[in-house]
């Protein structure tokens, strides 16, 4: 059997039907505009989260980054999770690139900022202070079990940045697990965002690219923005192909990879030694730990694991995340499973 990879959806390969697209694209400069199969991709996800345009960029980072320099002001102040992937993952994007601070606060076992401490959190117009601008939330929430954040949710966030005059940003990565998980549309779960990223890489299986969507005003502030990034591509749409086909024809099949990763929580949870994390298998990650019997961290497992086929990252001293994807089938949960077993047991 080929080696199973579960470190993360953002391994998949783009299929054949996106390498046909992508080799036959017609392509014009996208930095003039003229690129017909960029435009179609941003019409499609500008269409599909229910926002008036779109705007195609080269990664899930490059798209947060874009909307943070797009919606903030050198000193303004971002209310965000401390366990997102806007705090953690970008190298401080906020402050380094866009002279913003991050308040970050704690999530809850949910994914979910409080609703409460948000409000606690906002800055007054006092001199002293900076101004609070901007709220981000993440959904699915990746380090809280990619759980699916639900509608009326981000509805009552959204409500609340408006009340304050404060504007709102959905790092959508994985929006459309969020969307199939609770079989609703991803415009509904957007709707109250001002601005939302969508990749196109992870679990939608394309090789390269994000689409940030937003209001008219936004995404020309937002082209702008993406520019001195560095991310005015050229003839994209050979990129931007595979993305059409991601999102015309990957997204049902999301449920499969929630399934398995069901079904890998549940074979895990019957490992001795093994035990599982908050939200285990709420979408398409299972995040689980060893417990204090088992005599070897994360890092020597992982390394064992990897000498038998299976590709997992050890997430801290004792921790892992499992992800299921395109290219992760039943068979190859049980499999890694198995193996998983086999490896603790050489150490019970
Ligand atoms: N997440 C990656 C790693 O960076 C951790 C992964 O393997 O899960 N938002 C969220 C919620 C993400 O999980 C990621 C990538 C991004 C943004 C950034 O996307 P890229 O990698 O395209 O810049």
């Amino acid at each position: 059997m080929e080696s199973i990879d579960l470190r993360s959806d953002t391994v998949t390969h783009p299929t054949a039907a996106m390498r046909e697209a992508m080799a036959s694209a017609q392509v014009g400069d996208d930095v003039y505009g003229e690129d017909p199969t960029v435009n179609r991709l941003q019409e499609l996800a500008s269409e599909l989260t229910g926002k008036q345009a779109g705007l195609f960029v080269a990664s899930g980072t490059m798209g947060n980054v874009a909307a943070i320099l797009a919606h903030t002001r050198r000193g303004d102040e971002v209310i965000c999770g401390l366990q997102s992937h806007m705090y953690r993952n970008e190298q401080g994007a906020m402050a380094a690139l866009a002279g913003a601070q991050a308040r970050p606060l704690q999530e809850q076992p949910d994914g979910t900022l409080a609703l409460d401490e948000i409000e606690a959190a906002i800055q007054t117009s006092d001199d002293h202070h900076p101004i609070t601008r901007l709220v981000t939330i993440e959904n699915t929430h990746n380090l809280c079990g990619a759980v699916p954040l639900t509608a009326a949710y981000t509805q009552a966030v959204g409500a609340l940045a408006q009340r304050h005059g404060l504007r709102l940003h959905l790092d959508g990565a994985r929006l459309f697990n969020a969307a199939v998980a609770q079989d609703i549309s991803v415009a509904g779960l957007a709707a109250p965002a001002d601005s939302v990223s969508i990749c196109l890489s992870k679990g939608l299986s394309a090789p390269v690219g994000s689409v940030l969507c937003g209001s008219a005003d936004f995404i020309r502030a937002a082209r702008r923005t993406r520019k001195v990034l560095g991310g005015g591509m050229r003839q994209a749409g050979v990129l931007a192909a595979a993305g059409v086909v991601a999102l015309t024809t990957m997204v049902e099949r999301l449920s499969d990879d929630h399934e398995n990763a069901e079904a890998l929580a549940r074979a895990l949870a019957a490992v001795p030694g093994v035990v599982l994390d908050n939200n285990a298998a709420a979408t398409n990650m299972v995040y689980f730990h060893l417990d204090e019997d088992v005599p070897r961290d994360a890092s020597e497992v992982s390394v064992a694991l990897k000498e038998n086929g299976v590709l997992l990252d050890a997430f801290g001293s004792h921790g892992f995340r499992a992800v299921t994807h395109q290219g992760v089938s039943r068979e190859m949960v049980e499999h890694a499973v198995a193996v998983l077993n086999d490896v603790l047991e050489t150490w019970r």
